[in-house]
């Protein structure tokens, strides 16, 4: 018997990009979020990824709109980058010499809070080819160039040296890929005893499978959210050890209180992150392992 497919994708060749990564390219080529602009402009380290800490409320208390805009835009910047901070406190110690991978840089501001830190070598790697061009851009102008260099690259496939590493780290940039895939990634990248960090929202397994506000979250950024289970069981397979676990979501929610007052930044999803985090059904979860 002959089955016949006038459509099979059987003949179709096999894309070196699939369709999901080509949007999820789209999405980073093309935003322009005031959130993520006008807080990287502060001091010009541009972050995509949330904060953590508590907030000063009294910049709500300013009587003068502009000020009061301003005031709130670097509030929520200063929670961003303790947040960054916060991270890179973990990768070390390390020395001028070391390399370090950031895995899903995108505007770049994660791999120079590294270097600032530790002066170390970074290669920061983003499937958008516009952040790649700003954060080479970033680099020159802070003339650090030479050690920070940012990658038009797929974060599984990133043809960088294996072993070469002696720190890596996702910050917020799991959920766009296979856990698995991932790891075997920076499994191959990091030496021996090398260090890595992995920031991110995951959906809470007690809770159950992904919650609304979780699906909510995941069509608003094109991401698909993994849960907490799945962090432990691919960081095994790969030889990824952890040897610190942080749930930061009762940190993060005074961010979240904070940027859903900010009317100049608001994006449209910070109701879903409060209601997920506050039902439980999600979590802002820091990972720290050691490369066996
Ligand atoms: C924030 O980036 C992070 C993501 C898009 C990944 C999803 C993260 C989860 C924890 C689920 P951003 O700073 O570009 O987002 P926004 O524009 O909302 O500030
Ligand atoms: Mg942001």
């Amino acid at each position: 018997m002959t089955i016949h497919h006038p459509a099979s994708t059987a003949q179709l060749p096999v894309p070196a990009q699939s369709s999901y990564q080509n949007r999820v390219a789209d999405y980073w080529n093309a935003e322009q979020n005031p959130v993520n602009l006008q807080l990287g402009m502060i001091d010009d380290l541009y972050h995509h990824h949330y904060g953590v800490g508590d907030v000063q409320w009294s910049v709500l208390d300013e009587s003068d709109p502009e000020r009061r805009r301003e005031k709130i835009t670097a509030e929520l910047h200063r929670l961003e980058v303790a947040q960054a901070e916060l991270l890179a406190g973990r990768l070390g110690p390390l020395a001028p010499t070391d390399r370090v991978f950031d895995a899903g840089c995108g505007r770049g501001g994660g791999s120079i809070t590294a270097n600032l830190r530790y002066d170390c070598h970074a290669d920061g790697v983003t499937i958008s080819a516009k952040q790649a061009q700003f954060a080479n851009e970033q680099a020159r102008a802070r003339g650090v160039d030479g050690k920070v260099r940012y990658h038009h690259r797929n974060m599984l496939d990133t043809g960088l040296p294996t072993g070469a590493y002696a720190a890596s780290w996702n910050n917020e940039s799991t959920m766009y890929v296979e856990l698995d895939l991932l790891f075997a990634e920076h499994s191959r990248l990091l030496r021996h005893g090398g260090r890595y960090v992995v920031i991110t929202g995951c959906y809470n397994d007690t809770y159950g499978r992904a919650s609304r506000e979780v699906s909510l979250i995941n069509a608003h950024y094109i991401c698909d959210i993994h849960p907490r289970s799945a962090y432990f069981k691919a960081m095994a397979k790969n030889r990824l050890v952890p040897v610190h676990v942080e749930d930061l979501t009762a940190a993060t929610v005074p961010y979240w209180e904070l940027r859903k007052e900010a009317d100049h930044l608001v994006t449209g999803i910070e109701d879903a992150f409060l209601t997920a985090y506050e039902n439980g059904s999600f979590q802002y979860l820091m990972i720290v392992a050691d490369r066996i």
